[in-house]
């Protein structure tokens, strides 16, 4: 690992999540509690030879109350301190952890410092709290080097116990385990033991050499996503699709992207689609992706006009449509990006 004299600069931007909570002692209830009583409980940050600065979201949250307003209090730090830090850690709820990490994965483009996510199971007060050793080791990672002095992670990425995931590759899989996430399509970007090993192939490196951040805020909220199930009524689907104002449809279907070959279905997904609301297939298998052409149920959607997300999560792609959506793109440009890889989200 390239060594360098000076010390590690960590900007630690805390929005609130178990990590940070207390109990209420009325209702017994964890609630968000303000951030040195979580700087009280790691006295072991001290024995780290770096210069940390923290800030906070205005009001810290349980992450089941994170929006897209909340995105952009988190991208703006990170903006308007980019160029004084080696790295950012974000300490988060994991409730909606992969959400937050996919939405700055797109809202941060061109990024080439670690933005590392991190969060815990149990309050960072508690006796066998998992937030500590999560801290301490996303702390780390956002302060590693490669050979070349560069940042080892120029990613955003979440730390959860043993591992390191890509933010845009990520899903919550537990809420009880300490080893709470998981990347179902992609490898692991670090294994966490006695050392950091970082999976340097895994690791993302932008084509585009030397260029600065791009960072963008609008994201546009007017899209649903539609879990198809055995049994699925055409009213409720065609209630769904008449929504005023929807732009964009998230459709979770069988298998290799399949969805049941009745006529209704067929001609309220092309219509909704000529209306120019974009209508992207995803899988609801947790690994895997759509193959569109596999299966004539599968060959039947693509007809209608939705467009294959591949193997994109739940996570990355609602936030993935937002984003495009927010970039004021075209129906056939917003059809067009979902199917490429921006930043890692996608094989
Ligand atoms: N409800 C909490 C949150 O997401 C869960 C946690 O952080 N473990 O904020």
């Amino acid at each position: 690992m390239y060594m360098n004299n000076s010390r590690p600069r960590i900007l630690m931007i805390y929005t609130g999540g178990t990590i940070g909570m207390k109990e209420n002692p009325e209702t017994k209830a964890l609630e968000p509690f303000d951030f040195n009583h979580l700087l009280d409980n790691v006295p072991k940050l001290k024995m780290l030879d770096y210069d940390i600065v923290h800030q906070e979201l205005s009001h810290p949250i349980d992450s089941s109350d994170m929006n897209p307003q909340h995105w952009g209090q988190i991208v703006r730090i990170i903006e308007s301190n980019y160029r004084d830090f080696d790295g950012f850690v974000v300490l988060h709820g994991t409730d909606t952890m992969a959400y937050t990490a996919s939405a700055l994965s797109f809202m941060l483009q061109q990024l080439s410092k670690p933005v590392i996510i991190t969060g815990s199971q149990l309050p960072i007060g508690e006796v066998r709290t998992d937030g500590e050793e999560n801290l301490i080791t996303a702390l780390q990672i956002a302060a590693a080097k490669d050979t070349d002095g560069r940042p080892m992670v120029r990613e955003v990425a979440i730390l959860f116990e043993n591992f390191l995931w890509r933010g845009n590759r990520s899903t919550k899989k537990s809420a009880d385990n300490f080893d709470a996430f998981l990347s179902n399509n992609y490898p692991e970007l670090a294994k966490i033991g006695l050392g950091i090993t970082f999976n340097k192939e895994a690791l993302w490196r932008s084509p585009v050499k030397d260029s600065p951040i791009d960072v963008h805020y609008a994201m546009d909220t007017n899209i649903v996503c539609l879990d198809l199930f055995p049994g699925i009524q055409e009213n409720v689907v065609r209630h769904l699709l008449s929504t005023p104002g929807l732009k964009g449809v998230i459709l979770k279907t069988f298998g290799a992207g399949n969805a049941p070959a009745e006529r209704w279905l067929s001609e309220a997904l092309r219509s909704a689609v000529e209306k120019g609301i974009v209508v992207v297939n995803i899988t609801q298998c947790p690994n895997g992706e759509v193959m569109p052409n596999r299966y004539r149920n599968g060959l039947g959607l693509a007809q209608t006009g939705v467009v294959p997300g591949h193997d994109l999560t739940t996570e990355a792609a609602i936030t993935k449509l937002m984003y495009l959506l927010g970039r004021g793109l075209r129906h056939d440009e917003v059809a067009h990006y979902m199917q490429c890889n921006l930043c890692g989200e996608m094989s």
